[in-house]
């Protein structure tokens, strides 16, 4: 599933995905059914993390649906960790610059070339059978672009074999560049900090993503993105009740 969707992205396919902050399979399993690309399961803002990640990746696991963990830190043994539990790859908050970008991508591969540490305790059980090759070949590993700095440094960072994709944060982006945090993404210079993003992404043959409010995900598939978030939990479970609630109270 891994290759399949890295295909998808060569391809220069839209994908759509679902991001979780809750730390509930049965959550993963209902965004899962609905059928997305795929699913972050999100550890940076969100409960991911060793304690529940096997439940939240056997949730994604019943309908194949590929698995991405957003690792809190750019820490290579965490990164190990949520590859050997099962994830298809790892998405790496606030990278921004190549050095970073390779400490990233050396976390998803064995050595000599890398430096993950051999346990491929959930991992070990898709097919093909595991190996170390089979391992480097699967691992996605997607970084982030959501400073200044990583705008600055996008041309390198994408130069750095191994990193298939760059996902941009655009609340991240936004504070960077001293503007308040949104998804809308109507600011001018955010706007023009995510097509230079884009553009090194494409020169290099990688995929590049980002998380926009709903009504503008057309856009940035018009624009090129590859893989955009398109529903949260934590959004869908805050607002319906909410909506619910007042028609039912005649608001
Ligand atoms: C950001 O916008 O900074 C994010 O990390 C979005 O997920
Ligand atoms: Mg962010």
């Amino acid at each position: 599933t891994s290759r399949e969707l890295r295909r998808r992205w060569d391809s220069g396919q839209a994908t759509f995905g679902a991001w979780v902050a809750s730390g509930s399979p049965h959550v993963v399993e209902l965004l899962c059914a609905a059928g997305p690309d795929w699913i972050v399961l999100d550890g940076q803002h969100g409960y991911a993390d060793a304690a529940t990640l096997p439940g939240l990746l056997r949730a994604a696991a019943i309908s194949r649906t590929p698995a991405i963990v957003r690792v809190a830190s750019n820490d290579g043994p965490a990164i190990g960790t949520a590859l050997d539990l099962g994830a298809n790859g790892v998405i790496v908050p606030m990278v921004d610059d190549a050095e970073q970008a390779a400490r990233a991508v050396a976390a998803c591969r064995y050595g000599p070339a890398g430096t993950r540490s051999f346990g491929p305790t959930r991992a070990a059980l898709a097919s093909p059978p595991f190996s170390t090759a089979v391992g480097d070949d699967t691992a996605i590993c997607i970084v982030m672009a959501e400073t200044v700095r990583a705008v600055e440094n996008i041309e390198a960072i994408v130069a750095v074999d191994g990193v298939h994709g760059v996902f941009i944060g655009p609340l991240d982006l936004a504070i960077s560049i001293g503007r308040p945090p949104t998804f809308t993404i109507d600011d001018p210079e955010v706007r023009a900090y995510m097509l230079t993003v884009r553009d090194a992404c494409r020169a290099a043959g990688c995929a590049v993503g980002t998380f926009p409010a709903t009504a503008h995900i057309p856009d940035w598939a018009a624009e090129g993105f590859e893989f955009l978030g398109l529903v949260a939990d934590g959004e869908i479970l805050s607002r319906v009740p909410r909506e619910m609630l007042a028609a039912a109270r005649g608001a």
